[in-house]
């Protein structure tokens, strides 16, 4: 793809944009960024796109800024459906994804997961086994680090594994894997996709440019992940922690197991008891992991050692501290229902389970039966809030309380020893937080502050 000279427009001006508008600098290309935001607030990037040359259009997208492009380049934060793409497109200007873009360039092959729940987890656990392989490893995507980023230190030999999240895989065309993986697909971003469908063919792009010869693992126990299998040319792998696989992985007599083909031998891979993650989606993931590793040649005891040293991401089920015997656990990024089921499912009982934030279209009425088994009290946050207690009143006991603050004072004050408050939204943060980082961090900071004192002092 020769760029030189051409007029390429990138739309939003995020972490994506920013690298995208860099690099396409560099490829010789004339660059205009525009983005939604103000100048003000966008006034830390814009002198250094300045001194690039590249050009800035702030405080909205402008029609005929976008009609007189070559190409032009979305974040995926940016909705196909923003009427300034769709008048471009009816055009005829190429309309691509940030991700897209960059494997348009990237060398070397590619290892990528997506999934509605748990890529993150997955892409870090993938990418450290295939260090430990001794394979040159470079990890991105949707995980916090730009596609386009990694082009520059990408060779052929390696291998870039990416989180690829569904706003990536919308506007891909040749993006080709050589291992795609989906984890699961369950209801998430429905406000963005429109419906539930919309959102899974969306994931299901992760694997339609791929040919014979390459490979897709998926979930055998998640329905519409397994039913992509028949959509799929490429050598399908599975992984279950139900039962056994005709080819991937699998948990037998107490060892993850992997099988390369029907009828091969049965390969134990590490006890999993050895697993140092908490919950069986966790073990879901590793099987995912372990199964595209082994797909990428890594022998089976590098595939153990990288897990048994790996340590959970940050925000997801992350141990925070006991205070007065009490539990705390950050998974700010169960950011929809199925996370929030996922997570609460990892703890037998007695938990005070902090729900809330900005609403997607969710059923939270699918936490129910979980909710009365193993919750003590719900603590509700933010503008989902009187959604989440209407739909929920009567299962649990439930405490209205605005604000992160207030919530985990409360909940802490509720707590008994033995007992565990959690972090588990079911909600996007855009409503009180800049993104569920944030909403995690401050999460950590509200346990961190009652070290010492009486946890209720802090309300
Ligand atoms: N903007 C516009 N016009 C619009 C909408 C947004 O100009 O119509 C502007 C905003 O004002 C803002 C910029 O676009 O300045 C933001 O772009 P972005 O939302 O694409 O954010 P980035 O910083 O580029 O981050 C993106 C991913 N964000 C989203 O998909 C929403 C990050 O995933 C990803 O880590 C990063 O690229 C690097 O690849 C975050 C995420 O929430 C973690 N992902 C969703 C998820 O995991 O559920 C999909």
């Amino acid at each position: 793809m020769d760029l030189k000279g051409k007029k390429v427009l990138v739309v939003g001006l995020g972490k994506s944009g920013l690298a995208a508008a860099l690099f396409l600098r560099r490829q010789g290309a004339q660059v205009t960024v525009s983005d939604v935001r103000s100048a003000e607030s966008l006034a830390k990037e814009i002198p250094a796109l300045l001194d690039e040359g590249i050009m800035v259009e702030a405080g909205g997208h402008g029609l005929l800024t976008f009609r007189r492009q070559d190409l032009i380049v979305v974040s995926p934060g940016v909705p196909l459906s923003t009427p300034e793409l769709v008048q471009a497109r009816s055009f005829g200007r190429p309309v691509i994804g940030e991700l897209e873009l960059a494997a348009r360039f990237l060398k070397g092959r590619i290892l990528a997961i997506t999934g509605s729940n748990g890529k993150t987890t997955t892409t870090a656990i993938a990418g450290e086994i295939l260090k430990e392989g001794g394979l040159p490893t470079l990890v991105g995507g949707n995980i916090g680090v730009p596609v386009v980023s990694l082009i520059d230190e990408s060779t052929d030999d390696t291998w870039s594994v990416l989180e690829v999240s569904s706003f990536q895989l919308e506007s891909t065309e040749e993006f080709r894997p050589r291992i795609a993986v989906i984890l699961n697909i369950t209801p998430d971003h429905l406000d963005r996709h429109g419906s539930f469908e919309a959102y899974a063919q969306a994931k299901e792009r992760i694997f339609a440019a791929q040919t014979e010869s390459d490979f897709v693992v998926l979930n055998a126990d998640n329905a519409r992940a397994a039913e992509a299998a028949g959509r799929s040319i490429a050598r399908v792998y599975w992984f279950s922690i139900e039962h056994p696989v005709r080819q991937g992985s699998w948990v037998a007599d107490g060892y993850v197991v992997y099988r390369a083909a029907p009828g091969a031998e049965i390969e134990r891979v590490m006890p999993h008891a050895k697993i140092p993650l908490k919950g069986e989606h966790n073990v879901e993931n590793v099987l995912a992991a372990a199964t595209a590793a082994r797909l990428a040649g890594v022998p089976a005891d590098s595939i153990a050692r990288a897990i048994e040293k790996f340590q959970a991401v940050e925000h997801r089920l992350e141990y925070v501290a006991t205070l007065h015997g009490v539990e705390y656990f950050n998974d700010s990024k169960a950011t929809n229902v199925d996370a929030t089921a996922k997570a609460v499912a990892a703890f037998s009982g007695g938990i005070h389970l902090i729900l809330g934030g900005k609403d997607k279209g969710s059923d939270y009425t699918t936490l129910s039966q979980l909710l009365r088994e193993r919750v003590r009290a719900i603590y509700t946050i933010g503008t989902a809030a009187e959604k989440i207690e209407s739909q929920l009143r009567g299962v649990v006991s439930i405490h209205s309380c605005e604000t992160l603050d207030i919530a985990v004072a409360r909940a802490a004050a509720a707590a008994h020893p033995g007992e565990v408050v959690l972090l588990a939204p079911a909600c996007s943060s855009f409503d009180q937080f800049e993104n569920y980082e944030h909403r995690g961090r401050v999460f950590k900071d509200l346990v961190n502050r009652m070290r010492g004192g009486k946890p209720w002092q802090s309300l």
